[in-house]
């Protein structure tokens, strides 16, 4: 590899930053901004100085870098390669062109006993100069660092005078090798490769492989962004897919201008062709990061709360499950379908507030095995983030066992268990002044709510949700207004923590209806009494202008 590093580039300097930069608050999941702001002179390198100074075990420690290949990818890793020689880590591992995973990086800090690691993404969020960009920091454990440590990197960006940093430029990892940088050692890896060896550990890949040979065809939209050199290596090389499985499947800076993000809306081309009847058997999304999943069967979408409670309840079909689980854990404003099914397994289930840090401690205590997010992420305690190639391949697993369609086997869990109707309604990009408005509006009305009828019921429970932990007991409160009725309904508002234009409101429904009810409605009609009420409690669209939700899941 032709690096060569003179001793004048090799220097230490002191950067001086003119003035702290006070926007540097991470989010659900990490800091994401736009990729604009992210050019500021000194702002990603103000936050990594932040980050350096505050994660436990920098000096002689390894880093693993990486990032889902967007626009500014290339260079930050530039920036922060330099930045971690200057800050005496001894090693750092990153990969080809600096393309990995979210749930790739969070394997390769746990094999390397890495001290953290940095993910460079805005998931979901468009990418290229126009869109997003983002600093994700995983702790040792491989999951998104514990809000403590978020909040003294945040304290520490606000009286922040210099950085530092080496002069050198031009760092070349365009294929595998070593080199060093000053003292550090710098791994270049395939990125790949570990992942794919992840998932032979865990499911019985021949079977599969089976099963896709065997007039079984799938399409899967890595949507340009990182999971596509994952999935052709696994779908089409490994598995024998034919070639084209894979669509979407080089990772672009700008994404091939689509949104990154694997729901009906932005994943609209594959949807449609699942949906309206083409020849594939099973269709599956990425995010641009590759931690998300989105399912599809012939003619029909599978629900990420359904998809959790289906893994759970067939999760001996995985060979990493076939003992069982120790538990489940699911997000608050998540259906409660996987509750019932564990219930059913005499297994615990917890509940834990939006993001994946909080599934963290209870993974890493082993309370849980599997745990998901109604936003379409799904993970296990094999990484610790939520890993969406391998919620495609869990649900191929179970197809290759159990030889039915998608449908089949949601109706069969629906039969079985009953049907959560669920809905997530998403008004992106309003005003925030107005977002807030409506939010403690209805924050402050929520007391004088108990016990009054809703929807032919009456509410049990409204309040705002706090957390506490049940491995460290650390108390999380403010994370989502909760209404609860009587008949097992609840309705939840939250304002994201990941988008950058404005506020974006998020009204979460929910409706249970047992096995002796109607299974078949659409969802929209089954929650039609629900949606109807809260936005005349709410008064969204009286408040916001808008007719409809942005985003309907
Ligand atoms: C959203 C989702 C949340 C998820 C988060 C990060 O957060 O709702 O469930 O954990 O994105 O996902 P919010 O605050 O916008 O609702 V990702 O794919 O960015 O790592
Ligand atoms: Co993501």
């Amino acid at each position: 590899m032709s690096n060569s590093f003179s001793k004048d580039n090799l220097e230490k300097i002191f950067v001086n930053i003119p003035t702290p930069f006070t926007d540097q608050k991470p989010g659900t999941s990490g800091l994401r901004k736009s990729t604009q702001q992210f050019q500021t002179p000194h702002y990603l390198e103000s936050f990594i100085e932040a980050i350096f100074q505050t994660l436990p075990g920098v000096h002689n420690g390894t880093l693993v870098l990486g990032g889902d290949g967007r626009y500014g990818n290339r260079k930050a890793i530039d920036v922060i390669l330099r930045m971690a020689a200057a800050h005496g880590f001894s090693k750092v591992i990153t990969t080809v062109d600096g393309i990995l995973s979210t749930p790739a990086a969070s394997h390769l800090i746990r094999i390397h006993d890495a001290v953290g690691g940095i993910i460079l993404s805005a998931s979901h969020n468009s990418g290229g100069l126009e869109g997003d960009f983002g600093v994700k920091l995983n702790s040792s454990n491989g999951g998104p660092a514990p809000e403590s440590l978020t909040d003294e990197i945040y304290s520490k960006t606000l009286d922040l005078s210099k950085y530092r940093i080496l002069k050198a430029q031009n760092i070349n990892i365009n294929q595998p090798g070593s080199f060093n940088i000053s003292q550090m050692l710098v791994n270049v890896i395939d990125g790949v490769e570990d992942y794919i060896e992840l998932m032979h550990d865990i499911f019985d890949l021949d079977k599969i492989s089976l099963l896709l040979k065997q007039d079984f065809p799938i399409a899967f939209d890595a949507l340009n962004a990182v999971t596509g050199p994952y999935a052709k290596r696994l779908f089409e090389d490994l598995l024998g897919a034919p070639l084209g499985t894979v669509r979407n499947g080089i990772p672009l800076e700008d994404f091939g201008g689509c949104h990154p993000d694997p729901n009906l809306t932005y994943a609209s081309q594959l949807a449609e062709l699942l949906l309206k009847g083409s020849s594939y058997c099973f269709g599956a999304a990425c995010d641009g990061d590759g931690d998300r999943n989105m399912i599809l069967g012939k003619g029909c979408f599978v629900n990420p709360s359904d998809s959790l409670a289906i893994l759970t309840a067939n999760s001996h079909l995985v060979p990493a499950y076939k003992s069982g689980l120790a538990g489940v854990a699911r997000s608050m404003p998540t259906s409660s379908a996987v509750d019932l099914v564990a219930k059913g397994l005499g297994i615990s289930c917890y509940e834990t507030p939006t993001g994946w840090k909080f599934f963290g401690n209870l993974l890493d205590s082993s309370q849980i095995t599997i745990c998901g997010e109604e936003s379409f992420g799904t993970g296990s305690h094999h990484v610790r983030e939520k890993d969406g190639l391998w919620a495609v391949l869990f649900w191929l697993q179970i197809l290759s066992e159990k030889r039915c369609s998608v449908a089949d086997l949601l109706s069969e869990h629906w039969n079985k268990y009953g049907r959560n109707y669920y809905s997530r309604h998403d008004y992106e990009s309003i005003d925030s002044e107005i977002a807030h408005n409506i939010y403690t509006r209805v924050e402050s009305m929520l007391p004088s709510l108990i016990n009054k009828s809703l929807c032919k019921s009456f509410i049990t429970v409204a309040d705002n949700f706090s957390y506490t932990d049940p491995v460290d007991n650390s108390v999380t409160p403010g994370q989502g207004l909760r209404i609860l009725l009587s008949d097992g309904s609840r309705i939840i508002l939250r304002l994201s923590g990941t988008g950058t234009k404005g506020a974006t409101l998020r009204v979460y429904l929910e409706r249970y209806v047992s096995n002796t009810g109607n299974l078949h409605q659409d969802p929209q009609v089954a929650l039609k009494d629900l949606i109807q009420s809260i936005d005349s409690l709410a008064e969204i669209s009286q408040r916001t202008g808008m007719n409809a939700p942005t985003v309907i899941t």
